[in-house]
């Protein structure tokens, strides 16, 4: 990996960045490799990096139809935390905090992990209760989760409405102080950086059009750029999952739906952490650069229009406006949308495929930025081994034909 003194970061900054080396590599495709990837997000990045780290399967390509990074990793309102509810999603997405944690020193590469807290709002007496049993098990789970007053939250966000007299008056709230934000091109960029410096081939512009199998066996990729042969192959194509997955004859449980967000004029720092209310679909947090982000929740049909509608994100900045009255004299600079592709339990669908070397890292639906180290490091193993991960044995295929769903849809953050 390229290492830099001082002295030559200096000379880098004094002749206005001319002759910075890239990042990564960008090679012709090879006819064939131990494993090809699919998709070069997050997830498809992280799998290549710990394929090559961890287990020496370095002869792998990521193929790409578009920019690394230019999906939903790069569209994402970047929040991580592992608060979820179920026992097999707390300790898979603990685990991926816990790497996020580490990730900079890992990859040599600044990740901006700000952990600012990730705060939940009650809005009633039932909200309450169900936020009390979801700190409560969190901590029996060994997951750091603290219950709020309303005067702590007052505290903790004074340009919250916690009057009594607010629209959606504020109960108290749950935290999870470890929860935050992440640079998300950062992820993609460092995951890529380290794959590429392992002998990973990342290859741009170069669509998957097509899966050839061969009596249940997965034999290699049609592309734009020619029929690449691999004996193992991975799809980690976020809102995309199903259309790919069906050139191999799999079905998905999958709806891609559009999830958008929105972003002001950079302010002054004002605002500690992410805050989410359940109640009126809305989130908030404030970039590094100062911007006010606010997200909600998915358009309410299928679509794989990366624009999404006006109504909703009136709807959603009417619902912040109430929680935060004070950002109404803020400016809109930019609105956008990503495709999320969205399982039965809004939970991911991570594993092997009924398709011989075919695996899947899909299904992450509205919150799969906080899983990709975990999610990297157990599809790589999955591959390297043909061996589900034990972190994600819960999270295949077969619990959609056992029905055993694990139903995180209230802990997913947002609507949908
Ligand atoms: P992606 O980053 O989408 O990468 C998939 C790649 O596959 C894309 O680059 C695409 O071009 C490529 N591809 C598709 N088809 C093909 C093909 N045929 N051939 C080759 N390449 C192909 N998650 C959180 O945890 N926290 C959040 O705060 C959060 N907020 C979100 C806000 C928004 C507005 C959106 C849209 C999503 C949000 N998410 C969040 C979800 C999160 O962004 C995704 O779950 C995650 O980024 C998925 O990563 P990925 O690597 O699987 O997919
Ligand atoms: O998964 O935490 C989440 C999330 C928040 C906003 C969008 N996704």
């Amino acid at each position: 990996m390229e290492k830099y003194s001082l002295l030559q970061l200096a000379k880098h900054a004094l002749s206005g960045h001319r002759h910075w080396p890239p990042a990564w590599r960008s090679p012709e495709p090879k006819q064939s490799y131990d494993v090809v990837i699919i998709g070069a997000g997050g997830h498809g990045l992280a799998s290549a990096y710990y394929l090559a780290k961890k287990h020496g399967i370095s002869n792998v390509a990521v193929l790409e139809k578009g920019w690394l990074g230019g999906g939903n990793t790069g569209r994402n309102t970047t929040v991580v935390r592992s608060n979820y509810f179920y026992p097999q999603s707390t300790h898979f997405f603990e685990h991926s905090l816990k790497l996020y944690e580490s990730l900079s020193r890992e990859l040599n590469y600044n990740v901006m992990l700000s952990q600012g807290g990730v705060l939940t709002l009650g809005h009633s007496r039932h909200d309450m209760e169900i936020l009390e049993r979801w700190s409560n098990s969190l901590q029996l789970q060994g997951v750091d989760a603290e219950m709020m007053t309303t005067e702590q939250i007052r505290r903790h966000t004074p340009l919250l409405d916690t009057s009594r007299a607010a629209r959606y008056p504020i109960w108290g709230g749950f935290i999870q102080h470890r929860g935050g934000v992440a640079r998300h091109d950062a992820v993609a960029w460092a995951y890529a950086r380290g794959a590429d410096d392992r002998g990973v081939d990342i290859i741009q512009n170069c669509q998957v059009t097509g899966i050839r199998t061969s009596a249940g066996r997965v034999q290699g990729v049609e592309t734009g750029r020619g029929y690449i042969r691999a004996d193992k192959v991975a799809i980690a194509v976020a809102g995309h999952s199903s259309t790919v997955a069906a050139m191999a004859g799999l079905k998905l449980p999958i709806v891609s739906q559009s999830l958008q967000a929105v972003v002001s004029e950079p302010v002054k720092p004002c605002l500690n952490g992410v805050v989410l209310s359940g109640l009126v679909h809305a989130y908030v947090s404030q970039s590094d650069r100062g911007e006010i982000l606010i997200g909600g929740g998915t358009d309410r049909y299928p679509s794989y229009g990366q624009r999404g509608n006006l109504p909703l994100v009136e709807e959603t900045l009417a619902a912040t406006l109430n929680l935060f009255p004070r950002f109404s004299r803020l400016k809109l600079m930019r609105q956008w949308a990503g495709t999320v592709d969205i399982s039965p339990d809004s939970s991911p669908i991570i594993g092997k495929t009924p398709v011989a070397g075919l695996y899947i890292s899909g299904g992450w639906g509205t919150g799969g930025f906080k899983a990709i180290p975990a999610g990297g490091e157990t599809l790589a193993h999955t591959i390297a081994s043909d061996r589900p991960h034990p972190l994600i044995e819960a999270f295949g295929l077969q619990r959609f034909v056992d029905g055993a769903l694990i139903d995180e849809g209230a802990a997913a953050g947002v609507a949908h």
